[in-house]
């Protein structure tokens, strides 16, 4: 059979374990697994799971999670159930459990959905590795504040961190863009004494009226990374900070111009690009007024760059604008383009119609939900890329 392999084409494989969505947070928690569940019910009634390869992956195990986190925390993760949990413990608090905000509950099956995440973005770094995909996507990933032993901001495991483990095992340099609207801080910290990994972050930044910093409070233009000369992360990362309202074309330059120059730069050998969807219009916690196809611009300028390409989800707290937008997403790796009106035998059909939800189209204009003003002028943006190409000369050395 050597030598008759069928030339292979592009190959995007789609890693996805359903169980993930039967998790709640709790009822006034914003992130919904059940936005998953939307997502792929977009995904089958377009008829894109004929475009990839589909994989049902197994939870990951506590010895590869503990790859990067802290065996300590590990155990208390695995062990603490809404039964047995002493919101006033030390040991609970200090993992970042419960707490005044109460961002990481715990909740029945916590473990379970933990480590099917994040068997979902190993899969998919794997299938890079061994070349059988060219991008691999996992939306049920991207949790990108869990740090070795904290839980942060809806985030108990740092599935990005493991799966960029992975890939440097046989990728020299490796590329980290982030477009959810929350700076990255977890994947920006577990990387900061290397220069094998390049972190890129786009969010929301800025201390509101009510004097509260925007979640979770760092990514100023001016942190790249350590300041000390001897470490070799100095530099190796770049956060672009954003007023509110930012609207598709300042987003797109800022975008392609910033980023585009990063892959030229740096040269990374595989790319990871965190696609979270609470950085468009309408969404109950972002401040951006993008919509879904600027965002997806996003995804097709990545991709178009022909590096190995692992796409994960993240935030996105208005479930039927995150469905809509991770299925076009989906659409554009495999360069699919999908009519407007929604399939009308779909599931939850209901989550899409009517006026309030989007009339029964996949590309609802967001910006008519303008609840932002756009603070960001387009002379603040230019100086914001001017700034950004500075910070870029330290990878020049
Ligand atoms: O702002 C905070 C708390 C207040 N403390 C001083 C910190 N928490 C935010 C957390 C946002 C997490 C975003 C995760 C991601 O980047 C990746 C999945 O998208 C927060 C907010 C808010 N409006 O920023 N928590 C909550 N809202 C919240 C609301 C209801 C119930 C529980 C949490
Ligand atoms: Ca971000
Ligand atoms: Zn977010």
């Amino acid at each position: 059979e050597y030598g008759m392999e069928k030339p292979r084409g592009y190959n995007v494989s789609f890693h996805y374990n359903p169980h993930v969505e039967y998790h709640h947070f709790g009822s006034s928690h914003p992130m919904k697994p059940w936005r998953l569940t939307l997502t792929k019910q977009l995904v089958l009634a377009y008829g894109l799971e004929y475009c990839m390869e589909l994989y049902e992956p197994r939870p990951a195990t506590f010895d590869e999670l503990a790859i990067f986190h802290d065996r300590e925390y590990l155990s208390f993760l695995s062990n603490v159930t809404p039964q047995n949990a002493k919101p006033d413990d030390q040991a609970y608090l200090a993992f970042g459990f419960g707490g005044d905000s109460n961002d990481c509950p715990v909740f029945d099956g916590l473990w379970n959905y933990v480590s099917i995440y994040s068997g979902a973005s190993m899969n998919a770094a794997y299938n890079l590795l061994n070349k059988q995909s060219d991008v691999a996507i996992n939306w049920s990933g991207g949790l990108h504040h869990a740090k070795k032993n904290l839980a942060s901001g809806f985030c108990y495991i740092n599935d990005i961190v493991l799966a960029i483990q992975l890939l440097l095992t046989q990728n020299q340099r490796v590329l980290y863009i982030d477009i959810d609207v929350h700076h990255g801080d977890g994947v920006e910290a577990a990387f900061e004494s290397t220069d094998r990994v390049f972190t890129l972050s786009y969010h929301k930044f800025g201390i509101d009226r009510n004097g509260y910093p925007f979640f979770p409070g760092t990514g100023n233009i001016n942190e790249m990374g350590p300041t000390d000369p001897a470490n070799r992360g100095k530099g190796h990362s770049l956060n672009i900070p954003i007023d509110d309202g930012i609207d598709d074309d300042q987003y797109k330059w800022l975008f392609k111009t910033v980023t585009g120059a990063v892959i030229d730069k740096y040269n990374p050998t595989a790319i990871v690009l965190q696609s979270g969807a609470d950085s468009l219009g309408g969404d109950r916690l972002g401040r951006f007024n993008l919509n879904i196809k600027a965002h997806g611009f996003c995804v097709e300028t990545v991709k178009n760059y022909g590096r190995p390409l692992l796409l994960i989800g993240g935030g996105g707290y208005t479930p039927r604008n995150v469905a809509r937008t991770w299925c076009h997403e989906t659409a554009v790796c495999v360069g699919a383009e999908l009519h407007n009106d929604l399939p009308t035998h779909i599931p939850y059909i209901q989550a899409f119609q009517g006026t309030e939800n989007g009339g029964g189209i996949l590309y609802p204009d967001l910006h008519n939900t303008k609840r932002h003003e756009n603070l960001n002028t387009d002379v603040k943006v230019r100086k914001l890329v001017e700034q950004a190409m500075e910070n870029l000369r330290y990878l020049e050395g």
